[in-house]
């Protein structure tokens, strides 16, 4: 009988339980979501930084897999990257090192849209920008600027049509500009009390634009203060905004945390263009200084949460607003490393207003939005990711009940999240969390005291508009160090627009060497050009003799017509090693200084006989 009741109960329990996990598991089954089974393809192109690996992350999102560590400011042999003698690696000693920090990338737009055209992104440590043509995704320009040390926080300002204009950057650390008579205040909406001011007046770090064509610099603005962090703008192009953690101009941490509020920076692009119209600028080292002390209404300073870090300004998604929601200023807001709150700002009006100081959690540090008027900020020391409902947090800010939607747990200390197309037309779909620590994270295989950084992507699309809903963590999946900032567009989008082979005239300064070309020129006593093809599998000469001390220069063309054949060229005993795609040439210069017989080789296998893809470097005693 006991029995009997038993099998009863089960039945029920089962009766009900079984339904509902099936209901459940139609449409909630993580597996469902992001496995990504044989030719199935990513719906959004996700580039991350890699921080101090040099560069950037190309990730297929939702799935989570590494499609390319693309570099940047860092030499990679595998791609061929900068290597000895090649004009990439000029470039890079030119302005500053062969290593790099980068931190955020950003995509160029036409009309507020990603135009799969260019990637943006910064290296923090020599303050340069480097520019990503993503036909071919590789770097072709990298830049730096005078008057500023190290660039922290990167955005592009669009013109009036939502074409990228100006690649804009936050000098974070002080460095003496010459000084300038200037006015007294007059710009401040709250006066910060000055504490200990150790770094000097005239140390500045300005806030840079530069063309974002040329990446030259087209103005840079000043003020009584300096050291900003992160930067956006507002999605009108009017509104610059930078945090600023080191209000005090204290010289050592002390000095840094001890106003009870920092500043952000409202810097008026419109108003800057207006300045430089009218010649109101000084030259300083070639570059157009504005400095906004002489020149009211070019910035606005509004409290922000002590030390802050993250500023980050709303777009809405064109699906719920509508086309002219696009280039429309809503609000930005700003996180506080030390205490436990957001600084919501109005940036619709002429002159943005501080509306709302909600309560969040432990170590807010960047806040993203899902374009349905929600936002969601990373708590790096609660190790978790709030949900809040925007309009509610103006509304209530007293009342986190009210305006908070939902917090997830993250594992762990989460520093940038990134909602998908946050900084064009977000979709509020996925949100991936990237995270500083995995702690012996269970799941996770360990590889030594220093473990890969885990990123986590949660779902967010129940998260409605009205601030209710629950986000889900579904999964997690590692890259090697250090991811910070991410920007998306549609693989549908991009995609069509990625060249599968090089076209020419690429790079007009390297001609291309076609098949029958091959050849040894002798351009000087001590100077000899080698034209030089590659096709499946041998050089376009077995042989290429030189004298000792020679300066070689070699130009190398792939002359394959199908995509993905990359030859690889490895020198012997000289430290020559560069990769050429489909259809591409590159150009390297390096001096015979050994006598002897070198082989050169392929290193990417690119056929069957791929061994046998090998040739001779004589170089004969001088
Ligand atoms: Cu890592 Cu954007 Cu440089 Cu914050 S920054 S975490
Ligand atoms: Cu060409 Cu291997
Ligand atoms: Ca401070």
């Amino acid at each position: 009988m006991r029995g009997y009741v038993r099998f009863l109960l089960a039945g029920l329990i089962l009766g009900i339980a079984i339904p509902l996990l099936m209901g459940a598991a139609k449409d909630e089954n993580p597996a469902e979501v992001i496995y990504h089974g044989p030719f199935e393809r990513d719906a959004y192109y996700m580039f991350s930084s890699s921080g101090q690996s040099g560069g950037v992350f190309v990730i297929g999102i939702p799935s989570g897999r590494l499609f390319m560590d693309l570099p940047v400011f860092e030499p990679r042999q595998a791609y061929g990257y900068a290597g000895i003698g090649t004009p990439e690696r000029e470039m890079l000693e030119k302005t500053g090192g062969l290593w790099g920090d980068t931190h955020h990338p950003r995509l160029s737009h036409t009309g507020w849209k990603p135009d799969g055209k260019w990637l943006y992104i910064n290296d923090k440590a020599s303050t340069r920008v480097a520019k990503i043509d993503l036909r071919t995704f590789r770097t072709v320009l990298i830049k730096k600027a005078p008057n500023t040390q190290v660039w922290h926080g990167i955005a592009l300002v669009p013109d009036r049509n939502g074409t990228t204009k100006y690649v804009c950057a936050n000098g974070e650390f002080e460095a003496p500009i010459p000084p300038r008579p200037g006015l007294p205040g007059g710009y401040s909406e709250k006066l910060i009390p000055p504490i200990g001011a150790k770094v000097p007046d005239d140390w500045k770090s300005p806030v840079t634009c530069l063309d974002a064509e040329t990446l030259d610099p087209v103005f840079q603005v000043i003020s009584g203060y300096g050291n900003f962090d992160i930067m956006d703008n507002s999605p009108s192009g009017r509104w610059l905004l930078s945090n600023m953690y080191n209000t005090e101009k204290g010289a050592n941490i002390d000095e840094m945390i001890k106003a009870p509020e920092d500043v952000t920076q409202f810097l008026d692009v419109w108003k800057a263009e207006e300045e430089l119209k009218a010649g109101r600028f000084t030259l300083v080292n070639g570059v157009k200084v504005l400095d906004a002390r002489q020149s009211p209404g070019l910035i606005y300073l509004l409290p922000t949460p002590r030390n802050p870090h993250g500023i980050h300004c709303q777009r809405l998604d064109t699906r719920v607003h509508g086309e002219k929601s696009l280039g429309k200023d809503t609000v930005c807001i700003s996180g506080g490393k030390l205490v436990p709150r957001v600084y919501i700002y109005d940036v619709s009006g002429d002159r943005p207003k501080l509306v709302s100081t909600p309560w969040v959690g432990l170590g807010p540090l960047h806040v993203q939005y899902d374009g349905r008027g929600n936002f969601y900020v990373s708590l790096f020391v609660d190790s978790q990711i709030g949900a809040y409902n925007i309009e509610k947090a103006i509304k209530f800010p007293n009342d986190p009940d009210k305006y908070t939607v939902d917090k997830i747990d993250i594992h762990y200390n989460v520093g940038h999240l990134s909602t998908v197309m946050n900084y064009s037309t977000p979709k509020g779909d996925w949100l991936i969390s990237q995270n500083k620590m995995t702690k012996g994270l269970p799941g996770f295989l360990p590889t030594g005291p220093l473990e890969p950084e885990v990123q986590e992507l949660i779902d967010i699309r129940k998260i409605t508009a009205d601030g209710k809903g629950k986000m889900r963590l579904i999964y997690q999946f590692p890259t090697p160090p250090e991811p910070h900032e991410s920007d998306f567009v549609e693989a549908e989008k991009l995609a069509p627009l990625v060249w599968t082979k090089y076209k020419k005239p690429y790079n007009e300064a390297i001609k291309f060497v076609g098949p029958g070309e091959s050849r040894v020129v002798r351009s000087g006593p001590k100077n000899v050009d080698v034209y030089l093809t590659a096709v499946r599998s041998r050089y376009g000469l077995d042989e290429v003799r030189v004298k000792q001390g020679d300066t070689v220069t070699l130009y190398l063309s792939n002359i394959e017509r199908l995509r993905d054949v990359t030859h690889g060229f490895a020198l012997q005993e000289y430290g020559v090693h560069f990769a050429i795609d489909p259809g591409d040439t590159q150009k390297f210069t390096f001096v015979a200084d050994k006598p002897g017989v070198y082989w050169f080789f392929c290193t990417w296998f690119c056929s069957a006989l791929h061994m046998e893809m090998r040739a001779k470097l004589i170089v004969d005693p001088a």
